[in-house]
Parts: structure tokens; C-alpha cells; sequence
């Protein structure tokens, strides 16, 4: 076990700060695209920084299956990019993966043994690979010819979906964990990416750039793929605001999916966090601001995520508990 130095874990365990967590009322139906971005209200909301590190960056936060730990991406100013994990009170923490090797996109083995991730260790081309908690190992789970990344483990264990371009552009794919065939799964001509498992494992959302008004949109298809016709897949948000929505990440009732959107009042780098309704009907804004609050996950309690966010002037994870907002669009419908 590797722990970083002692200063850094006194600063790690924050107590609750008052960020800029602004509360949006629920929108109108998904369905009217055209309908104003819900008006945020003032609100203010208790965060927990779970790291507070200036010259250390966080980030793609992974939260394993028996809620007790955090995996993510840890950076230093050199551009040494490995995982780690973090207990949820942010006690302590681990290094995992301690080399030259840019790792990215953690996601946990359903029985939290396993953590695959994406990394360019074998011919320079970035790959999914699985390390393994209990010694460290890491072996290959694709092997394609050009690269696969940003994996997401499917909840049965035996699949991980990812994107990859083998098909010329970008792609959700699915694979065996215990090998075969590589699958595609979407078929749009233009890029799919950023797959995310339903708990029940029956569906996956994702990230497609479809439409030129509407900038990235999520979508959602079954855990086999949409068809070759797109047939099968349906679109979750439908905003025409820009706001490229990306990385879903489903709640573990199945009822809401978290995402990062770009604000469109503010700068290109300006994402806040939403949450959507499994149906589409509501959508609320949890995070409001100039930081970038992207890479939102759920804890498994269904009531906390965790994401990462540069509102201290450097990534950090923030855990926010958004139980008011999806308790209150419960009784709201
Ligand atoms: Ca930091
Ligand atoms: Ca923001």
C-alpha cells in the first residue's frame, strides 16, 4: 500500500462547505425542446470536498459497489496520470498503479474485486484493462487494433461496454470480461460514447452527438444495442441549448441518470451537474457556477454522488448529496 504524504490526508477530510450548489425547479416535459433551460433559484446546498489538493489533480470518480471506497485519476503537475482510491470519508487512500502509463476511467467489478480502466501500456494505443485489488495485476480485456476506452462494467459482471473506433469512428461497444468478440452497439454515423449501465443491467445510456442543434444529447438503448437503424434507442435529454450532456451515470433505483452538461452562459469549459428522470420529464440542475463539475457517479446509497470539479482552482472530488432534489421531483409528480 501506498499512501500519499500525511499533510495531504489532513487536508483530505473536509468538513461540509457551503458551495455553489444552486437548485433548479423541475423543467417541463423532455418532449419540449424548444422550452427555456429551467431558472435556477438560490439555494444553497452542503457539499463535502473529499480532496482539497492544489497541485494534485482528481479526477473520474468511481464509486465501488460496497460504498466504503472512491476510485479516480490522480494527477501531479509532471503528468504522471494513475488510479487511486479514497475511502468515502476520505480517511485514507491508495495508490493502485504507479508508472509511466496515462490510466483513465475507473469503473468497479460489480463484486468490487476488479477495476478496469483504460491505458496505452501495450503499443502506445489505449486499451481496456482490469487490475486486480487484491495484487495489484493488470491484464487486457480488448485488444483491438485501434484504441477502446472509457469502460463502464456491466452490473452481472460479465460485460463491459466502452467506446472504441474500430468500426472508423466512435463507437459504444460491449466484451466478454472473460473474452470474445467485441460487439458494437451503436450506429449512428456520428460519435457515441460515454456508456453507462442501468442497475438492473437491462439498458445502457450514452453520449451521441446526433444533432447540430442540440450539441451532445444522452441517450438510452438496450444493453444489446440499438439496431443498425438506431432503431431501438431513444433519446433521454433533448435540449437544444448546446449543452453537449455527457457522462451518464445511473441511479441505483434505475429512476434518474446524472450527467455533465456544458453551461451555455458561461465559458466552453463551464459544465454543471443535472439529473434527469429515467422518462425524460424532469430535469434539475445540482451545481451552478464558473467551475467545470463534470464526471458525475452515484454511491451506491442512491442518495450521494460524487464528481469532479476545478471550484477550488484545481480538480477535486466534491461529494453532494442530491436526495432533496430527487425526493422533491418524486412528491412534485
Ligand atoms: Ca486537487
Ligand atoms: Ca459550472
Amino acid at each position: 500500500m501506498t499512501t500519499r504524504a500525511g499533510a495531504f490526508l489532513a487536508r483530505g477530510v473536509l468538513g461540509f462547505t457551503l458551495l455553489l450548489a444552486v437548485a433548479a425547479a423541475a423543467s417541463g416535459p423532455a418532449g419540449a425542446t424548444d422550452a427555456a433551460p429551467p431558472q435556477p433559484k438560490a439555494l444553497e446546498a452542503p457539499v463535502v470536498a473529499l480532496t482539497r489538493t492544489p497541485t494534485f489533480s482528481e479526477r473520474q470518480p468511481a464509486w465501488s459497489p460496497d460504498g466504503k471506497w472512491i476510485a479516480f485519476v490522480g494527477s501531479d503537475s509532471v503528468g504522471v496520470v494513475d488510479l487511486w482510491i479514497i475511502s468515502a470519508d476520505g480517511a485514507s487512500q491508495r495508490r493502485l498503479t504507479d508508472d509511466r502509463f496515462i490510466d483513465g476511467s475507473p469503473t468497479w467489478s460489480p463484486d468490487g474485486a476488479r477495476i478496469a480502466f483504460h491505458s496505452a501500456r501495450e503499443k502506445s494505443i489505449f486499451q481496456i484493462w482490469a487490475l486486480a485489488l487484491a495484487d495489484s495485476t493488470v491484464a487486457p480485456i480488448t485488444r483491438e487494433a485501434r484504441r477502446a476506452m472509457n469502460p463502464a462494467w456491466s452490473p452481472d459482471g460479465e460485460s463491459i461496454a466502452y467506446f472504441g473506433v474500430s468500426s472508423g469512428d466512435e463507437q459504444v461497444w460491449s466484451i466478454p470480461v472473460k473474452g470474445g468478440e467485441a460487439r458494437r452497439l451503436t450506429f449512428h454515423p456520428t460519435q457515441s460514447w460515454s456508456a453507462a449501465w442501468s442497475a438492473d443491467g437491462k439498458e445502457i445510456a450514452f453520449s451521441g452527438y446526433r444533432n447540430e442543434k442540440t450539441g451532445g444529447s444522452l441517450f438510452i438503448m438496450p444493453r444489446d444495442g440499438e439496431g443498425a437503424a438506431c432503431e431501438r434507442s431513444r433519446a433521454l435529454t433533448k435540449r437544444v441549448d448546446h449543452r453537449w450532456d455527457r457522462f451518464p451515470s445511473w441511479s441505483p433505483d434505475g429512476r434518474w441518470v446524472a450527467f455533465a452538461a456544458r453551461n451555455p452562459a458561461g465559458d466552453a469549459t463551464n459544465f454543471d451537474i443535472w439529473l434527469v428522470a429515467i422518462d425524460g420529464s424532469v430535469e434539475v440542475r445540482v451545481t451552478e457556477g464558473p467551475a467545470s463539475d463534470t464526471e458525475p457517479a452515484w454511491a451506491p446509497d442512491g442518495r450521494r454522488i460524487v464528481f469532479q470539479s476545478d471550484h477550488s482552482g484545481n480538480d477535486d472530488l466534491w461529494i453532494l448529496d442530491v436526495s432533496r432534489w430527487t425526493g422533491a421531483s418524486r412528491s412534485a409528480r
